[in-house]
């Protein structure tokens, strides 16, 4: 059996579940652990390695799995983890619609061919400034735009959570304000940049539902917020559509929402980052302008006030 596709090895072919403590769990467990018990743990959900992954070591899936943002299940980082099993993600169709050549309904198993997922360790920074890396399993989102062929006049993409309310409790408390479903939107440009993925997997498994099964999108370069979980509509506009942070508060929350340590949010500084799983003493990291991805996205944005479009 071929245990990994390409010349880097990735921590979802070689690291063992019981290892996913960390690095230093990691390189202890593994090194003791014979080889044919590490292929016994190998992903249920191969993906090929990725030029756009980061050289840094993932966080654990204890934390990745447990520290969530999904306010359909509350407003805990815990609720997610114990709410979320009640959500059916079998079957799930995702409805790609708007200016569009060829609108339709789409199976996940059909946007996501099993052949055609890779892997992507990214960075992933919330906007209450805090983060982690995640080894995600997905595909790029341009493939998925382009089998639907984009009209000229589409501009942006506008995404959709499930709404579902005897299922997501959050969906039924009239708590915080947030005008159901939550919606997301990327300009076109933005979403056909080849960092941006709809994710299916995490750590080379089907991702749990506090992380947005069946299928979610993953934006490295922007705050968490952009990231919309549980999908079930892509839709190409022409004009800039609503997006569920922006309504609540357009005042601390932008349409935008590029990591950008240099523009404070109204409340806290952006300067700096609270790491996940990295201990109660280590120190904070500096935040980077684009959560590190300056060099990939920079240019979609020349000659633009990133203070203005926050
Ligand atoms: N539908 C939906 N998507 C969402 C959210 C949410 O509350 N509802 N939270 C967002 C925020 S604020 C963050 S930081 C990320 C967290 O993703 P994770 O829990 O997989 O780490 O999901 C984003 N996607
Ligand atoms: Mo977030």
């Amino acid at each position: 059996m071929q245990r990994w596709t390409g010349p880097k090895l990735t921590y979802a072919d070689v690291t063992p579940k019981a290892a996913w403590l960390g690095r230093r769990a990691f390189i202890a467990g593994a090194a003791a652990l014979p080889l044919a018990t590490r292929s016994a743990a190998a992903a249920t959900l191969q993906g090929k390695t990725s030029k756009w992954s980061i050289d840094e070591a993932p966080t654990s899936k204890a934390d990745i799995t447990s520290y969530n943002n999904y306010y359909e299940f509350g407003f805990d980082k815990e609720d997610p983890e114990r709410y979320a099993g009640k959500l059916t993600t079998k079957p799930w169709s995702v409805v790609i619609d708007g200016k569009v050549g060829r609108p339709g309904t789409y199976g996940v198993e059909d946007l996501a061919k099993p052949g055609a997922l890779e892997e992507r360790i990214y960075r992933l920074r919330c906007v209450e400034a805090w983060s982690m890396v995640i080894p995600w399993i997905g595909v790029p989102l341009a493939d998925v735009i382009a089998r639907a062929e984009p009209e000229p006049g589409a501009k942006y993409v506008a995404f959709e959570t499930v709404y579902r309310p005897d299922e997501m409790p959050g969906q039924r408390s009239v708590f915080g304000g947030i005008d159901w479903p939550y919606v997301e939107g990327l300009r076109l440009d933005e979403a056909m940049h080849p960092l941006t993925i709809l994710a299916t997997g995490l750590y080379g498994e089907p991702l749990p539902n506090q992380n947005g099964a069946p299928i979610r999108l993953v934006v490295p370069w922007k705050y968490g917020f952009k990231s919309i979980k549980s999908i079930v509509r892509i839709t190409l506009t022409e004009k800039q559509p609503p997006t569920t942070w922006n309504q609540l508060q357009p005042r601390e929350y932008g349409f935008y929402a590029n990591v950008n340590p240099n523009v404070s949010h109204p409340r806290w500084s952006q300067a700096t980052e609270r790491v996940i799983g990295a201990g109660v003493f280590a120190p904070r990291r500096d935040t980077e302008l684009f959560n590190g991805y300056a060099d990939a996205v920079a240019g979609l944005y020349s000659g633009m006030d990133l203070r203005k479009y926050y």
